[in-house]
């Protein structure tokens, strides 16, 4: 459904994105240091010039505790052309929690900016009775919106944001959501009886605010930077997540590095004041690939597996070494295809189709005539490029948050196939599938090219 909105969205979202990280960086220091490490590596990297989005490109991670600000953040996303897609259980892997990404849909929006937000909604029917109502009495109480920002949705949503005045207020009162706060809003014991139960129980109900916990850059060679952050002694996390480095790469690596130790004043109801720490915040980067097809995904599936009874047999130091995870990885994934030719004859990744118009093109005499794309390929009216992939990966979440927990680790997957109507009633809508959305941008390229060549068909 179209809503008036605001006046371009698109732009809007770089704002946001901007104001965020401007944010972030006074909040977290090492999270500045990262983004210089990244420019240094990828500065050398690039040969030509990147695209225009990978210098701004980002994603950000909430948790959020109840239905209600779930479908406040979906409203405040979609007016940033941000819209919920996937589902991921985090309960596969211990975590009281389920999860969405809001992202730009289109080829058009994602080329502006791609910027996405790993939304997590605590589970409070996975916790136990007394836990989940000690949650909700101080869920219910906080107030993560400003009444500013809901008047401003509303208004947004009637009669749409008309000038940019009211575009600043709404991104000004949008950050407040996400900023950081050193008072908790309940006592220290509190607190300690929500850890108990689960460390996100606390990390969402104890807090006044939807803090983010993390902004992830994207960079073009990630061992690099995992290097540079270790010799300038930023404690990056000893694995990174997703498949190996490859000559061709797909879906996503990633690495963290730790969170801080937070200074937290806990506040009683007599006023007494309990002063303690809390691990909220951390920094993460990424490398992204190609997007894989269905086929591409069960084998992506099947070959993680195999690298993790590969370390297991070995019975080395486990999953916490990343060189002997890596060469685990290696040794699997060497049934995956790594050159893209290959990639797209055996369908295991999605391309987007790209006209060849140059002045010297071959002549094209079949112009009216129904061709097929390979016969296209052949005489070299068309190539193609991998489309990228613009979402996460569960097991690769699960790694992330746990390296983050202090004293808390869980890495054995558990039977579990989540709830995603849940998750669908809080927001209120359908999550869209990520896969049904690079199917519809690859089908849109052909139609481009089939256009452009002036075919019948293709
Ligand atoms: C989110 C962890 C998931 C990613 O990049 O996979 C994530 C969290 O810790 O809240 O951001
Ligand atoms: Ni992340």
């Amino acid at each position: 459904t179209l809503i008036p909105g605001v006046r371009d969205a698109d732009s809007l979202r770089t704002m946001f994105s901007t104001a965020l990280s401007e944010m972030y960086k006074k909040e977290v220091p090492l999270y500045d240091e990262l983004l210089s490490i990244v420019a240094k590596v990828d500065d050398q990297i690039a040969s030509g010039p990147l695209p225009a989005r990978h210098r701004i490109e980002r994603h950000g991670a909430i948790r959020l505790g109840t239905a209600q600000e779930m479908q406040t953040i979906a409203r405040l996303f979609a007016l940033l052309n941000m819209h919920a897609v996937d589902y991921y259980d985090l309960s596969l892997v211990g975590f009281p929690l389920h999860a969405t990404a809001f992202r730009p849909l289109t080829g058009e929006a994602l080329s502006r900016n791609p910027f996405r937000v790993f939304t997590s909604l605590l589970r409070l029917d996975l916790l136990p009775a007394e836990t989940s109502s000690l949650a909700q009495q101080v869920l219910g109480k906080r107030k993560i919106f400003s009444d500013r920002l809901l008047e401003l949705l509303d208004q947004a949503e009637t009669t749409g944001l008309t000038n940019s005045e009211q575009e600043a207020e709404l991104l000004e009162e949008a950050l407040k959501i996400f900023k950081w706060h050193a008072t908790a809003q309940t006592s220290y014991d509190f607190y300690k009886q929500l850890n108990s139960v689960h460390p996100m129980v606390a990390d969402i109900a104890c807090f006044p605010s939807a803090h983010i916990n993390h902004l992830t850059p994207r960079t073009l060679d990630i061992d690099q930077v995992q290097e540079a952050m270790q010799i300038h002694g930023v404690p990056a996390k000893d694995r990174i997540e997703g498949p190996p480095r490859r000559r061709c790469d797909i879906l996503l690596r990633q690495t963290s590095f730790q969170a801080l130790e937070e200074r937290v004043h806990f506040v009683d109801e007599d006023g007494n004041v309990t002063v303690s720490h809390h691990t909220a915040r951390f920094g993460e980067v990424e490398q992204r690939g190609a997007a894989v097809t269905r086929k591409g995904r069960d084998l992506y599936d099947t070959l993680l597996e195999k690298a993790d009874s590969i370390i297991e047999s070995k019975g080395t130091a486990g999953h916490g070494i990343n060189d002997d995870w890596q060469r685990a990885l290696q040794e699997a994934f060497s049934e995956f295809p790594d050159t893209w030719a290959e990639l797209r004859d055996q369908r295991l990744v999605y391309f987007r189709y790209i006209p060849v118009t140059a002045p010297n093109a071959p002549l094209l005499e079949a112009e009216g005539q129904a061709l097929k794309l390979s016969e296209l390929l052949d005489c070299g009216l068309i190539k193609y490029e991998a489309i990228t992939y613009e979402d996460f990966l569960p097991i690769s979440a699960a790694g992330i948050f746990t390296s983050n927990l202090k004293g808390f680790s869980n890495t054995k997957r558990k039977e579990s196939k989540g709830n995603r109507s849940l998750l669908e009633q809080a927001l209120p809508t359908k999550i869209l599938d990520s896969t049904a959305l690079y199917e519809q941008l690859e089908a849109e390229s052909i139609e481009t090219c089939r256009k452009a060549l002036g075919l019948l068909a293709i």
